[in-house]
């Protein structure tokens, strides 16, 4: 088994053992004295702390977790995925679901936003996406934001560029299945005073000054407000004069801007398959029995988006909570893994 090595010096203070013992919770560890020299060899407890999130660079879903690593000052490592199927070593760690972003933290494979932001929420507390007791108000946003302000602007992503590639075209006409194609032109004034309208949302919230939606401190309501926009700046040429009233939104844009990604290193999604297979997933059975869909644990299940990206993935039901969904399966290039999805937006069934 691979071991990442750490030299800590004589000296090391009880609170760098208590930074070890917090690694230990983590994984396993071996404590070794040798002559000054106090040697820490960490087994797979680092790796498994890794947090490795798959995505491409103009993704507006990814930019979300990107702005949560940068809220929580995370480091992580970065697999550029395809922009279109064939995804195939996406889709051996996540059994078939194909859409961006995924979190990978070993093992244990988080999909889609809601699951990943909550994982990251738990994985590093502090500062929390959730403050001021607004967790199920900043949750509930997504869908607000997924939908109702994110489909105009993807419409328009769509319909105001030309110079989109056939095979990004094509594969986005059979994945956007909220979008028609062929009304897309004449719906295109439609689509902004949509989008205006929703971002003129976020700007009233703004409008008394408060420095992000919730408060003084940027939350997952923000992220899931400003991926929008950002995605609309990026790929529709009339944004900035739709924006262009809205000052108390530009002046968040650019506190929002400035939270920056962590600290992120690239890894090859080879690499990101070999940490996979030599971690083990932790998961606990939790199956709650109450549950309207009276499924149990050890079930093979089927898991799959309700929207759009439909791709069922089948594995053995591990958890069925009111929050997530998460099963096992055993992949030949990714080995034995456990995927997450929310349970908001995802229709399990026995398979
Ligand atoms: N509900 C999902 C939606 C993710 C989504 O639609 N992502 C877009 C990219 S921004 C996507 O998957 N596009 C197709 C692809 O990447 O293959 C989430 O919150 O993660």
């Amino acid at each position: 088994m691979p071991q990442a090595e750490q030299v800590i010096p004589d000296q090391a203070s009880s609170s760098i053992r208590g930074e070890i013992s917090g690694i230990n919770k983590a994984g396993s560890f071996l404590f070794a004295r040798r002559g000054e020299i106090l040697q820490v060899v960490l087994t797979n407890a680092n790796k498994m702390a890794e947090l490795i999130l798959h995505h491409f660079d103009i993704s507006p879903f990814a930019e979300k977790i990107r702005l949560v690593l940068g809220i929580k000052g995370l480091a992580w490592h970065s697999v550029q995925i395809p922009l279109i199927m064939p995804k195939p070593k996406l889709t051996a760690l996540t059994g078939g679901y194909r859409k961006t972003p995924v979190l990978q933290i070993g093992a244990e494979i988080f999909c889609d936003t809601q699951c990943i932001a909550r994982a990251l929420e738990q994985h590093c507390p502090e500062p929390s996406l959730f403050p001021a007791g607004n967790e199920g108000l900043a949750l509930a946003l997504s869908a607000w934001s997924d939908k109702a302000f994110f489909e105009p602007g993807a419409g328009l992503s769509m319909g105001t560029n030309q110079e989109i590639p056939e095979a990004v075209l094509e594969d986005r006409k059979a994945f956007f299945n909220f979008m028609d194609f062929d009304t897309l032109p004449t719906s295109l004034p439609h689509l902004y005073g949509q989008l205006r309208a929703h971002a003129a949302l976020v700007d009233r919230q703004l409008s008394d000054g408060r420095g992000y939606l919730l408060g003084d401190a940027a939350s997952w309501a923000d992220v899931l407000a400003y991926f929008v926009i950002w995605m609309s700046r990026a790929n529709i040429a009339k944004a900035p004069g739709l924006f262009s009233t809205f000052a108390s939104l530009e002046a968040w844009e650019q506190r929002m801007a400035a939270i920056g990604h962590g600290a992120r290193s690239e890894m090859s999604e080879d690499g990101a398959l070999a940490v996979a297979r030599d971690a083990e997933a932790d998961t606990a059975v939790s199956v709650d029995p109450t549950d309207p869909l009276g499924l149990s644990a050890g079930q093979p299940v089927t898991v799959a988006p309700d929207d759009y990206g439909i791709v069922p993935v089948t594995g053995e039901l591990l958890r069925l909570t009111i929050d997530d969904i998460a099963i096992r399966r055993v992949d030949p290039l990714a080995g034995e893994v456990v995927v997450h999805f929310p349970r908001i937006g995802y229709r399990v069934e026995a398979a």
